[in-house]
């Protein structure tokens, strides 16, 4: 008999250049052995040159979505990317109360808090960062900001070890469970070194700062691939453990695609793409 996997939603926008959003998390799901799910929650007009605009998907249509798999197909762990205004996020956040995913539930949740694209076009409508902060991360078993979104969010530019802790401190105010405060984006460093806190243990996880331009979808891998982990069971310090491994490798085999930034490579385990 074939046995039926564990099942991760993400709750993103559709990149039409396949490189990120719900596309590098179902890639990265399926890589991993889950089955994944979504509810899209906007329309990425984009190429590898960058976002060229987006239009959102209908409120009722986005929650619809998380209540029609939940109901049926079951989730084993959620995560949120792209989720463009302030209506979508506090209608997805009482959706996942109601379908009991987040934490103080036994369904992992995810916040990877986009706010905006490698080239810097934004993905999410200003008075939006308000309600991630008040809407989600409460409900968050992890949040993965990059420096830029810890910025954005806290007001705290990460300039090295001291200031990472100090933006972690003030991302867990928020009440999410563990904070990831990324530090791909720091220009010093060989390695490239993410911290991961609960405000409890202060995990460091170094990892080689791998050179190339490639990088589009790389913090959509990253968190797709720790929700794959904690839908399989994982506590929060081995999924990114675990979530860090696979970004390393998928970075590693980036490929290069149009004129511009080409994506991360989910698929390194088949030999590409
Ligand atoms: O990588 C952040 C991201 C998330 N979701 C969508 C995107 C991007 C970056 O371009 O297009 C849909």
């Amino acid at each position: 008999m074939t046995v039926t996997p564990r099942t991760a939603l993400t709750i993103a926008g559709s990149d039409s250049g396949g490189g990120a959003g719900i596309q590098a998390d179902l890639r990265t799901f399926f890589a991993n052995g889950v089955h994944g799910m979504v509810a899209l929650t906007a329309v990425t007009v984009q190429n590898s040159l960058g976002v060229q605009g987006f239009s959102e998907i209908p409120v009722d249509v986005v929650t619809g979505q998380i209540k029609a798999v939940a109901g049926d197909m079951g989730v084993d762990a959620a995560k949120t990317g792209m989720l463009a205004t302030a209506e979508i996020i506090d209608a997805v956040a009482k959706t996942l109360d109601e379908v009991h995913i987040g934490r103080n539930t036994s369904t992992p949740f995810v916040v990877d808090p986009v706010a905006a694209s490698m080239t810097g076009h934004a993905l999410l409508r200003e008075e939006a960062l308000e309600a991630i902060r008040a809407e989600l991360f409460p409900r968050a078993t992890l949040i993965t900001p990059n420096l830029d979104e810890v910025r954005l969010l806290t007001g705290v530019v990460v300039t090295g070890p001291s200031t990472q802790r100090e933006a972690a401190e003030a991302l867990l105010e928020f009440g999410s469970e563990w904070v990831l405060v990324k530090g791909g984006h720091l220009d010093e460093g060989q390695d490239c070194v993410d911290l991961l806190s609960d405000g409890t243990s202060w995990i460091e996880l170094s990892g080689p700062r791998i050179d190339t331009r490639n990088t589009h979808g790389g913090g959509d891998t990253m968190a797709s691939a720790i929700t794959s982990s904690l839908a399989k069971g994982a506590d929060a310090p081995t999924a990114v453990a675990e979530g860090k491994r696979f970004i390393e490798r998928c970075v590693a085999e980036a490929y290069p695609l149009g004129a511009g930034v080409g994506p991360v490579s989910p698929f390194w385990r088949l030999g590409g793409a």
